[in-house]
């Protein structure tokens, strides 16, 4: 996590009154915006880093990080300033940080396959971190991440999420019991919920809860949400369940689609399969289901970029040549030790450039068309082309666990109700910024997305 990104949490815990930012933790904030400033400073003038273009700013302080964390369309900023000064260039951020911003698939492989050895989580920030999450996984870099990850592993494979699908598919149950008898009480034909509250609780508590009961054993994925939970306010497990936030209002318009032209393809597959479908039906069997998941990965990743610190100093190549401050045209960045560098996510999963003409729509069927994913997106790694879950040494560690429990509630939810925004499909949905993305719909207060909800009728 990167300075800006503390800030933001700073502002938002100022925004929300977060009980839990206290004192100490904006301290530790701005203490390390004054550790970085001071680093700039030192290094300076003479770095060998390729000297690239990008954006200017008249804000001293601030550079372009105010503009960009206040804008609802952070990608769209980072795609436009890419499209002018090239696939990689440079923007201005707090305190003088200069940083190299990565649109490129080329260049993010690279970046992320050397993650945790060339480049580095940033010095002060980790520190803000650990003291509040401690020092598990996500402090470690090189040989010592390796070895926790290895040892961890086991608990995050299939096999261990196979197990744990009985206890999901309990937790998804009592969610859709409580629909149900919510509606019978309504006296209505439907009632409006909350979705981020309902799942919040139903995530937090609904898991933790029955994680724990199992068996009495410590599993080694349930500390890692149980640490994420306690820990920040806006935790690393908000994560999983603002992709699920995401995917409500989304997989709500379908049926709208429907009414008005074709099919709803989704609910057809999951209804034509019968009963209920197990974890490995669920992966495997359900073509149309993986399509919008994907879709909705890609259209909506809850972190929008990652940045580090390189460690040493390394060349970048990159998929399409840039043109750098001195008229130059290079197909590779010079980068020394110390540079700041972020691949925006957000970018380049919705760049033009990259996914083609029809990059922001909603379109499940690229995933399963055999021409649909451009030869460019091909050239992003990460999961199945997208940088969603990360990609290289540090990746997500829970993305099979988190696509099987998105899709167990969707296919739940799907099956058995019909969703919709309350105010009908043209509800406009904002995205809220934290360190995580979640979603509001525009003018409800605090982050709320209520949703009409009703009992699916053949
Ligand atoms: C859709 C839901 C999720 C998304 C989009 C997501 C995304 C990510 C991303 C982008 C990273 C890389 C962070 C970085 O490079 O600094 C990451 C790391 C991580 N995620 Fe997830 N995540 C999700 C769900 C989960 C779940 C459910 C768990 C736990 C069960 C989890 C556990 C972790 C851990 C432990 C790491 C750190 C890995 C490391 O440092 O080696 N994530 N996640
Ligand atoms: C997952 O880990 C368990 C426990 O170490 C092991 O027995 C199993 O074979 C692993 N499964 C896969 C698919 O790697
Ligand atoms: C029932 O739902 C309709 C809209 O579908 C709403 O106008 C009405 O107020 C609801 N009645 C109750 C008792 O909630
Ligand atoms: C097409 C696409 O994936 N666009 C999304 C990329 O990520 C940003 C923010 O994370 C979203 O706002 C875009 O809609």
């Amino acid at each position: 996590m990167d300075v800006p990104s503390t800030l933001v949490v700073v502002y938002d815990a100022f925004r929300d009154r977060l009980r839990s930012a206290s004192i100490a933790d904006i301290a530790i904030g701005l203490a390390a915006v004054w550790a970085f400033h001071t680093a700039f400073q030192a290094t300076g003038k003479k770095s060998r880093t390729t000297k690239l273009r990008g954006p200017k700013s008249n804000d001293p302080f601030f550079g372009v990080s105010k503009e960009l964390f206040r804008s609802a369309d952070m990608g769209g900023m980072y795609e436009a300033w890419a499209k002018e000064y090239g696939v990689a260039y440079e923007i201005p951020m707090i305190c003088g940080e200069r940083r190299i911003q990565l649109c490129d698939p080329r260049a993010a492989a690279h970046f992320f396959s050397k993650d945790t050895w060339s480049y580095v989580g940033i010095k002060g920030m980790k520190a803000a971190v650990a003291r509040r999450m401690g020092k598990g996984l996500s402090y470690g870099e090189g040989e010592s991440h390796r070895r926790q990850r290895r040892t961890m592993g086991p608990s995050f494979n299939s096999t261990a999420i196979r197990k744990l699908a009985p206890t999901v598919h309990k937790a998804i149950d009592k969610v859709k019991a409580a629909w149900e008898a919510s509606i019978e009480a309504s006296g209505n034909d439907s009632i409006v919920l909350d979705v981020q509250k309902c799942l919040d609780a139903f995530g937090i508590a609904g898991f933790s809860y029955d994680f724990n009961s199992l068996n009495g054993k410590p599993n080694a994925m349930i500390s890692v949400l149980d640490s994420f939970a306690a820990g920040m306010p806006q935790s690393a497990f908000s994560v999983a369940v603002s992709v699920l936030i995401l995917v409500f209002p989304i997989a709500s318009n379908i049926p709208t689609q429907r009414n008005q032209i074709i099919q709803n393809k989704l609910r057809e597959e999951l209804l034509s399969f019968g009963g209920e479908p197990s974890y490995d039906q669920l992966t495997n069997d359900f073509p149309y289901l993986d399509a919008v998941v994907q879709e909705v990965l890609r259209l909506h990743p809850s972190v929008p970029e990652l940045t580090r610190e390189a460690a040493e100093d390394d060349v970048i190549p990159l998929l399409e040549p840039v043109q750098t401050k001195s008229g130059e045209i290079v197909d590779s960045i010079v980068v020394e030790r110390g540079t700041i560098l972020s691949v925006p996510i957000s970018c380049i999963n919705r760049s033009d450039a990259i996914w083609g003409p029809d990059a922001k729509a909603f379109k499940p069927e690229r995933w399963l068309e055999p021409n649909g994913i451009t030869e460019k997106a091909q050239e992003v790694k990460g999961h199945r082309h997208l940088l969603t879950f990360g990609d290289g040494p540090r990746s997500c560690i829970g993305k099979t666990f988190a696509l099987a429990e998105i899709k167990t509630v969707l296919s739940m939810a799907i099956r058995n109700f019909v969703l919709e925004m309350k105010d009908g499909p043209d509800t406009k949905v904002e995205l809220s910024r934290g360190i995580t993305l979640r979603p509001k719909v525009v003018g409800e207060d605090g982050i709320r997305v209520p949703l009409r909800i009703r009992q699916y009728k053949g």
